[in-house]
């Protein structure tokens, strides 16, 4: 390293140590009559990876070590949609004293857990990217979503319609947006750069909400 006045050695560092560490990326969503959208899964897929290499490893998708939970209770899947990267594990605990059924028939993952109540199930391996739509048996108006992504780079959005992305590199990406209510996955193209940039704003068109709310908590998100 050259010698170099302190202030100057300091952003040495800073570039040596982070060259492509982005801004923190926020996207804020809003519907036909400008509400926030809850519950939407928000990625960002590369289109210029960069050449891999011995010294240049591929990005890693790398599950979370402990399994994520859809608990069901008040007869509802908690959270209703779960955004997870391939390789993760989900538990379903049923928080209820009656039994549920929890099931899918989605092709990312087709499974029927055993009529079950309190007991933890082993946890279910998500293995191939795509969205699945879990229903109960039992209880028709039981639906959730668990969203399998192939990029380490996603959010949800939060009652204020903010998805926040951090940490990908400065480049060209596709966005993708899911939501349940959207009639398909709105994509565009964007550039990041490693400057903050402000929110991105994005109205999109929900198709109505028909599902009849069981549970009087407000952790079941989605319902307004
Ligand atoms: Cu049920």
């Amino acid at each position: 390293m050259p010698r170099l006045p302190l202030p100057a050695r300091w952003i040495f560092f800073a570039l040596a140590l982070a060259p492509f560490a982005t801004a923190a990326f926020e996207v804020k969503l809003t519907d036909a009559k400008g509400q926030p959208i809850a519950d939407a899964v928000v990625s960002l897929v590369p289109l210029d990876p960069p050449a891999v290499s011995p010294s240049n490893p591929p990005t890693k998708l790398t599950p979370p070590a402990a399994p994520l939970i859809v608990m069901q209770r008040g007869q509802e899947f908690i959270p209703y949609v779960t955004p997870i990267v391939v390789g993760s594990r989900v538990s379903f605990p049923n928080k209820d004293t009656e039994q549920h059924q929890c099931y899918s028939l989605s092709p990312a993952k087709k499974f029927t857990l055993p009529l079950y109540a309190g007991e933890d199930k082993a946890p279910i391996v998500f293995d191939q990217p795509g969205v699945v739509a879990l229903g109960c048996n039992i209880h028709d108006w039981m639906v959730a979503y668990i969203v399998v992504l192939e990029t380490p780079w996603f959010a949800l959005s939060t009652t204020a319609g903010t998805a926040t992305l951090a940490d990908a590199p400065p480049g060209r990406y596709r966005l993708e947006i899911w939501h349940p209510r959207l009639a398909k996955t709105d994509t565009r193209e964007l550039t990041l750069s490693s400057a903050t940039s402000a929110p991105l704003a994005i109205a999109l068109t929900l198709k109505p909400d028909r599902r009849i709310r069981r549970s009087t908590e407000k952790s079941g998100g989605g319902y307004k």
